[in-house]
């Protein structure tokens, strides 16, 4: 129902991104998608680059009055470090003499890949549009579907669970999964939690580890990698279905998680670890709450057989450490052939706080999509209506088609 589509290189001119397929009268403040945007910049762990960039987003079309038109949105942002990269990246100009061509590749980046695939003469030719600069423009472009959701109360949340295999002493995600969030822990505050952490986690003795590990990798010249998890709650009951494979919520969700950089693994629910367990321990109960059909725990993650049960949608992924290395492993220099160290390249050292900020970005989308799927209008007004109307019948009808 909607698409995005997004264009430009991390040292180029700037991102522009395309979304489209968005109901009218969606209520867009450029500041609630400038805030996403400079969430996903934070992070303790990060390289020089992110001192340079202050990722606004310029809305060029779709939008009038801060409301959407239904037409294409489109937004561009600026690449603030392009001024350092005018010669070395223009579409217009010949290559100048004497500028380099990088031909040693780095392990886990896609510079190997990229120029045995597209016949590249330059692994800079790989490295642009590879990039996790293009999450950006991600961001900017899934920020719109999740202020539709959020104006009709559902809301997307993410944290960190893990970076360098440092976990936090409460299993915060054990209790997503049982149901058992205490009071004060609610999906806002777990969010608020995170966003105040400088790695977003919820542990505060957590953070300060972290925080040492990153500081012992950077002075290794090595990097780390790690683990988040994102939620949403207030689904309904019936996103997605099990007739098709490309129609499960869950295969959509999945499908997009693994899209983000450096993403090696993608988990619903207690994922992998139900391998492990008995059945009566993995799955979760019916029960009778306040008279409404409900759930003792949530280990599937808010899916079963590929609809949304109606409770959060809980997503867990790993992301590998970052590829680029100070103190390099080895590789093959393509100009001469000779085993060599990888080459050094201003980067980041952990990522794993902005990765789960895009975790939300992509998961908000596709709950997006399947919203408009099954309530899609062609204003909000239309989609809100339907939406509430189903929410408050959906109980009654399932009691009544078994009434006898
Ligand atoms: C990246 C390398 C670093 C990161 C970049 C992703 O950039 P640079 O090569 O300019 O130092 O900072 O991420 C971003 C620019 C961003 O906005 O997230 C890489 O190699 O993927």
């Amino acid at each position: 129902m909607i698409r995005f589509l997004t264009a430009g290189e991390s040292h180029g001119k700037g991102l522009t991104v395309i979304v489209d397929g968005m109901p009218s009268n969606v209520e867009i403040p450029n500041e609630y998608i400038n805030n996403h945007l400079a969430r996903r910049q934070m992070g303790y762990g990060r390289g020089m680059r992110m001192k340079i960039e202050t990722d606004k987003a310029e809305i060029t079309g779709g939008i009038r009055f801060r409301k959407t038109l239904a037409s294409p949105i489109s937004m561009y942002i600026e690449n603030k470090d392009w001024e350092n990269w005018t010669g070395k990246m223009s579409p217009e100009n010949e290559k100048p003499e004497g500028l380099e061509t990088i031909s040693i590749p780095r392990p886990g980046h896609a510079d190997l890949v990229g120029v045995t695939k597209y016949n590249f003469e330059d692994i800079r030719n790989s490295i642009e549009r590879s990039s996790a600069r293009e999450t950006a423009a991600r961001v900017a472009a899934c920020s719109i579907p999740r202020k539709m959701l959020e104006d009709l109360g559902i809301f997307v949340g993410s944290y960190v669970e893990n970076i360098g295999g440092i976990y936090p002493k409460e299993n915060y995600t054990q209790k997503l999964l049982d149901n058992n969030i205490p009071e004060n822990l609610n999906a806002w505050e777990i969010a608020k939690k995170a966003d105040s952490s400088k790695v977003r986690v919820l542990d505060d003795s957590q953070e300060e580890a972290i925080v040492e590990k990153i500081k012992v990798a950077k002075k290794n010249g090595d990097t780390l990698g790690g683990t988040m998890v994102a939620f949403a709650t207030g689904l309904p009951v019936g996103l997605g279905s099990f007739v098709h494979y490309d129609r499960k919520l869950d295969t959509e969700i999945a499908a997009a998680i693994m899209s983000i950089n450096a993403i090696k693994g993608v988990e619903i629910g207690s994922g992998f670890l139900s391998a492990d367990m008995f059945g009566s321990v993995s799955h979760d109960e019916i029960v009778k709450k306040d008279g409404k059909l409900s759930r003792k725990s949530n280990r599937a993650g808010g899916v079963e057989g590929g609809i949304s049960t109606g409770l959060p949608i809980i997503v867990r992924a790993a992301m590998k450490p970052i590829a680029t290395l100070m103190s390099p492993i080895g590789t093959v220099d393509l100009a001469t052939m000779a085993e060599i160290e990888a080459r050094r390249e201003r980067s980041d050292f952990v990522a794993v706080p902005a990765c789960a900020v895009i975790m939300e970005s992509m998961l908000a989308w596709v709950i997006a999509d399947f919203i408009l799927q099954k309530f899609g209008g062609d204003s909000f007004e239309e989609i809100k209506e339907r939406f509430e109307k189903y929410n408050t019948e959906i109980n009654d009808r399932v009691k009544n088609n078994f009434d006898v």
